[in-house]
């Protein structure tokens, strides 16, 4: 394909996937998680996909230089607690080297785990313990982690690229498509809205010396339709929404929902997102968007209920628990439970 041809392309998802390779680990990685989800299948549990972590945009085919959007990965991965706890399945997709269900207790730049532990090396061979203070919590999450290895019940999966994302994302629904109701998404990865194709990426790394930088991107394609209305016709589908204008969160999130038809968008501002979230969902059937899609949807078909947790009364509560919890009430009445 030549470039203008790549040019003029609008990158629909199913153009996206006709030119762009999938990544070399595709075919291994869903035999995995089919594996894990036919295993989940047959205990007749609920499966979880949460996504985690942001995704990276290579500007060179041997890449040195790329973009990243912005998530640490402490959503995806406190999210992911919880839902196990609450009894689901969960295969975690994440970039790589974000953060993780369970070990994100003890990251390297907030709890490095060389400093909860002490040494006695006044004799041979020398002893080496865990500090007192760190007992409690240690104890907690390695029980948690423990049980959760031996039910089986957390299975990992990493991207790196948006390309490596979209790619997984597509092969992953599609493999939970068997427990129709009983899945969720969780749709927690901050994902890149602009990629440069294959085709217009120098092959090697971009040399200085030549003035400014100008890179045109393409628009990475609006994943969330074909996963509502193909990939996966019956899970329950939530997506999240990070804006830094507050005041665009809840108008944003009718749109997407008119847009895509799915259950329910999560609105966050990033400086406020650690303590009050917004639920935002349709209040009937599917909300109506105008004819070119381009006006807000009337607010009478949605609705938003805030959580919030106070940060100075209760340190220790995350905010992923109250959010877990009111997503486990709503897939209930999906899946037709109480
Ligand atoms: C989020 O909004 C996540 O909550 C955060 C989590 C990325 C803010 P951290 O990992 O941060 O705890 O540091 N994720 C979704 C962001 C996103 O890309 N959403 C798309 C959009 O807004 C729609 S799927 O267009």
């Amino acid at each position: 394909m030549s470039n203008e041809e790549v040019q003029s392309e609008a990158f629909s998802a199913e153009s996206y996937f006709a030119t762009q390779p999938p990544p070399a680990s595709l075919e291994e990685d869903v035999a995995r998680a089919r594996e894990f989800i036919q295993k989940q299948i047959s205990q007749g549990r609920k499966v979880v996909l949460v996504t985690s972590g942001g995704t990276t945009v290579p500007l060179e085919l041997n890449v040195v230089r790329f973009l990243d959007n912005f998530s640490a990965g402490t959503r995806g991965a406190t999210s992911a607690e919880y839902f196990l706890k609450a009894g689901y399945s969960v295969i975690f997709m994440h970039r790589q080297f974000s953060l993780q269900p369970f070990s994100r207790h003890y990251s390297h730049s907030t709890h490095p785990f060389l400093d909860f532990l002490d040494v006695d090396d006044s004799e041979e061979p020398a002893q080496i313990d865990v500090k007192a203070a760190e007992h409690t919590q240690l104890i907690e999450v390695l029980s948690q982690y423990k049980r959760v290895q031996k039910a089986g019940t957390l299975h990992t999966l990493t991207f790196v690229t948006v390309n490596d994302y979209l790619w997984l994302l597509r092969a992953v629904s599609q493999e939970l498509v068997p427990l129709g109701r009983l899945a969720m998404f969780y749709l927690a990865a901050a994902v890149s809205d602009f990629f440069l194709p294959r085709q217009k990426m120098s092959e090697h790394k971009i040399q200085s010396g030549k003035g400014s930088l100008h890179i045109e991107m393409d628009q990475v394609p609006k994943i969330l339709k074909p996963l509502v209305n193909e990939w996966t016709r019956e899970g329950y589908i939530v997506s999240f929404k990070l804006e830094t204008d507050e005041t665009l969160l809840v108008p944003k999130a009718r749109k997407a929902l008119a847009r895509y038809g799915h259950q329910v968008v999560i609105g966050n501002d990033l400086h406020r997102r650690k303590f009050e979230v917004v639920f935002v969902s349709p209040k009937g059937g599917r909300p109506v968007l105008d004819e070119n899609g381009e006006a807000e949807p009337d607010p009478s078909q949605f609705a938003e209920s805030w959580v919030h947790i106070d940060p100075a009364t209760n340190p220790t509560r995350e905010i992923e628990e109250d959010i877990v919890a009111e997503l486990v009430r709503r897939h209930r009445v999906w899946t037709g439970e109480s």
